[in-house]
């Protein structure tokens, strides 16, 4: 395949994102992507300044190539997050959640590439202003905090918003998706869920069997009352979940079932208390390989549906 214009900006191989996936994407999972010719991505997640630090210091003892890493805007850290990416010249800062706004000049002086995750339009438009590197355009079929468009309808409308590289993420995991995102208007994909069966993904076992094992079905939306809906796996904690959120439950008690959930998950495997985010395109993600395969597999099989798209036209 031709070379695409991020690839470019970003000095990078392959327009491949490894999503900043909260308490999954560390040091180890970034820099396998990243020395495989995508992009590793550190998740900023819930994590303190300094344990992000760590994180950085770790994908640079394994990869020269550059690193990003994502700034999740509704941590309690965010500030001091935002600081050790510039202490630290991390090439590539992405964020998600929120909108990064006070944070964008302090990390264009610091020569930081910056692609905020947007699930509008409007949202494109300001990026755009403020002077962002790119954009990634997150439709709702994405795992974790969703917006209310699907990745079908918000990436061609964020590319005629906008003049900038779009990359496109929420339901992408093999050429196909990949293939079909440049169509609407993206350069490049980022994919979360299926670098969750990276064998450099650090996740608890039962995580795993279920990424590897569940279908189409497998995922729903909580937390549309707090205003933060999440897409998860359909497991007994997100349904009784959502049967508290709609049954008149309090917002403490809403809170309490949901705080150290993600983690819960990740670590432990919890399928009662735990939350496990996911993405709806799980049903398609079924062998484990090392990130290098998940890339080449995904821009061979993109390259082949492209060449075959020539059979639509005269
Ligand atoms: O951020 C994500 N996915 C995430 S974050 C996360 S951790 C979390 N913890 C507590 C509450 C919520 C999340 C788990 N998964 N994806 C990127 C993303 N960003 N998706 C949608 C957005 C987004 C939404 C609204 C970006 C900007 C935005 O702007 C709203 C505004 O106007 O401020």
């Amino acid at each position: 395949m031709n070379k695409s214009e991020i690839c470019k900006i970003l000095n990078i191989e392959y327009p491949i994102f490894q999503g900043g996936m909260a308490w999954i994407a560390d040091g180890k999972l970034a820099a396998s992507v990243s020395e495989a010719g995508g992009l590793g991505i550190i998740a900023g997640g819930n994590l303190t300044g300094d344990a992000v630090r760590e994180q950085i210091k770790i994908a640079r003892g394994l990869t020269k190539k550059p690193i990003g890493v994502n700034i999740m805007l509704l941590s309690p850290y965010v500030e001091e997050i935002a600081k050790v990416v510039v202490e630290e010249k991390v090439e590539v800062v992405t964020t998600g959640a929120g909108n990064p706004s006070k944070y964008m000049q302090s990390w264009k002086d610091a020569n930081i590439k910056v692609i905020p995750v947007v699930a509008s339009v409007a949202m494109a438009k300001l990026m755009t202003r403020l002077g962002a590197t790119a954009l990634i355009a997150e439709g709702g079929e994405s795992g974790g905090h969703v917006g209310e468009l699907t990745t079908m309808v918000l990436v061609p409308q964020v590319c005629d918003a906008t003049n900038l590289p779009v990359i496109a993420a929420g339901g992408i995991a093999d050429g196909r998706g990949m293939a079909a995102v440049l169509m609407l208007g993206a350069c490049g994909v980022q994919m979360g869920t299926r670098f969750l069966s990276a064998e450099e993904c650090t996740i608890h076992p039962t995580y795993r069997e279920k990424i590897l094992k569940v279908g189409d079905l497998c995922t729903m939306v909580t937390g549309k009352r707090s205003g933060h809906p999440i897409r998860s796996l359909r497991t007994d904690f997100a349904r009784n979940y959502s049967k508290a959120e709609y049954g008149g439950v309090s917002d403490e008690e809403l809170e309490q079932m949901a705080r150290g959930s993600y983690r819960e998950a990740v670590v432990n495997g919890n399928l009662n208390e735990g939350c496990f985010l996911c993405g709806q395109i799980a049903g398609m993600v079924n062998k484990v390989e090392p990130a290098k395969d998940i890339i080449l597999d995904v821009m061979q099989g993109c390259e082949e549906v492209l060449k075959r798209s020539a059979l639509w036209v005269k």
